[in-house]
């Protein structure tokens, strides 16, 4: 393969001895396939000033790799990034249409944002490279690259839900979004779910159809759709978490949970993660099973995201004022049921944290894919695993078979399923690990990037 160009709306830029923390699997995977071939990786700076003309690319060259970065100014950043691709497509595509804010400013400063790209991109990239452009943000940019002339193969790959056509098309802008994806060679989603509410959405309207074999017409483009679902680097995560025992941190966290058994969710503040019903199904639990007062702690780590849009943080305070009812109601002067940490921690710590939970929650309303439930299975001790219960909204309940699925909408479920969790015998718990181990460790990162690149090129 020739060079790859991948652009994201953030990048992960290196900082002195590997990539920046918090650097997820994600960002390892696509360097590891950037080192291999070579390239560039293209995003905005996150940084914004109020100037017309924001200050040249930034470019930083590590190895057969360039970062670039651009700036933006205040306005793009308020309409592209939070206004169109925040406050629209984000609750769209997680189906919370009753969240969306359309605004004609917003929309025009996404496709404004995205040509801003498409002009800062196309002069660095050469006739034979790849493109591959990553999620919601940045839906227009192929269109807008081939209609600066360029021929290259370009890929794009959605991390977050595709909702069915009666939801997309509240959205007045959804036949340019259509259309932008119509541009690239290869569109990849993360689960058949998504996949197939696509189709739907080209066949509502007339505006296309499957030509089988992967293959699909839009506006006259013949392009590939495909689903991708993406992995972690499991046998690198099950190796930390093994580690992680010995860390100071988790020793110190095991010691304070003394005989209690540990119920960890670890998600980012968002509204799709289902934060605040996964509270009221564990107090409904504790309410339910008295037998468990005093002996379970739920340890919620979640780290503020977008803080600097109010909505999230009136979010914030609702969870922390949450955990401070149920804390008050059912607490004694021995035993706190819920520990909120509001911030980031360390993988490795993470790691360590998701090993020594003997249940794992993970119940978004609605998730692309969640590579918390995939990071928390990776984690366990394979001679005393812990039980992922897992929402059925989330892209990996696609593959997680060995995992309890519950509806997060379903309060009362969700609870009894941790209680199930929480007495299940040994046997079962390695049946049910073996399982999920196995699939991940056949579909890590790595294959998942290997996959989509085979695909485009
Ligand atoms: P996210 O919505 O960010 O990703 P998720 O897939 O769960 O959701 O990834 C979160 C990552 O952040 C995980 O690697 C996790 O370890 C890390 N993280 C979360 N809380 C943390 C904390 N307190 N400290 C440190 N790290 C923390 C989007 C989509 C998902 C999709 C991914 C990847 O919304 O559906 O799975 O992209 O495609």
């Amino acid at each position: 393969m020739s060079r790859l160009v991948i652009v994201s709306n953030r990048v992960p830029v290196p900082e002195k001895g590997g990539i920046a923390t918090p650097a997820g699997g994600l960002a390892v995977a696509l360097k590891v396939a950037l080192e291999e071939h070579g390239g560039i990786w293209m995003g905005w700076s996150g940084k914004s000033s109020d100037e017309h003309e924001p200050q040249p690319l930034a470019q930083l060259q590590q190895g057969n790799i360039v970062y670039a970065l651009t700036d933006l100014t205040d306005t793009d950043v308020e309409e592209y990034y939070h206004g169109f691709a925040n406050r629209v497509l984000w609750p769209i595509c997680h189906y919370r249409l009753d969240l969306a804010e359309y605004g004609r400013k917003e929309m025009a400063g996404y496709f404004r944002v995205n040509r801003f790209f498409a002009h800062r991109l196309a002069p660095l990239v050469e006739s034979d490279d790849v493109i591959w452009v990553h999620d919601y943000h940045l839906i227009p940019l192929a269109a807008e690259l081939r209609q600066m002339g360029l021929k290259n193969r370009i890929g794009f790959f959605l991390h977050i839900p595709w909702p069915p056509a009666d939801v997309l098309f509240t959205m007045p802008v959804h036949e340019e979004i259509m259309r932008g994806l119509s541009h690239y060679d290869v569109v990849g989603f993360q689960t058949d779910h998504d996949l197939e509410n696509f189709v739907g959405c080209l066949r509502r309207e007339g505006i296309g159809d499957e030509l089988g074999g992967g293959r699909f017409i839009a506006y006259g483009r013949i392009f590939k759709g495909g689903t991708y679902a993406i992995g972690i680097e499991t046998a690198a995560f099950a190796e930390f978490a093994k580690k992680a025992s010995t860390n100071k941190t988790v020793r110190k966290a095991r010691e304070s949970i003394e005989h209690r058994s540990l119920i960890i969710g670890v998600d980012r503040l968002d509204y799709s993660k289902g934060i605040t019903q996964r509270i009221d199904a564990f107090e409904r639990f504790v309410l339910a099973n008295p037998a468990q007062q005093g002996r379970v702690t739920y340890l919620q780590i979640t780290p503020k995201s977008r803080s600097e849009v109010p909505e999230y943080e009136a979010m914030q305070r609702t969870v922390a004022e949450q955990a401070g009812r149920v804390n008050g109601a059912l607490g004694t002067v021995d035993w706190v049921p819920i520990r909120y940490i509001n911030r980031s921690v360390g993988r490795h710590i993470l790691a360590g944290l998701y090993r020594l939970g003997k249940v794992g929650l993970v119940t978004p309303l609605r998730d692309g894919m969640n590579l918390v439930a995939k990071e928390y299975v990776a984690a366990q001790d394979p001679d005393d695993p812990g039980v992922l219960v897992l929402s059925r909204f989330a892209g990996a309940a696609r593959e997680l078979r060995g995992a309890l699925l519950v509806n997060p909408y379903d309060i009362e479920g969700t609870a009894n399923a941790m209680a199930r969790a929480l007495s299940m015998p040994l046997e079962e718990r390695k049946e049910r690990w073996k399982t999920m181990m196995a699939h991940l460790l056949e579909h890590d990162v790595s294959r998942w990037c290997r996959d989509f690149l085979n695909d485009l090129t």
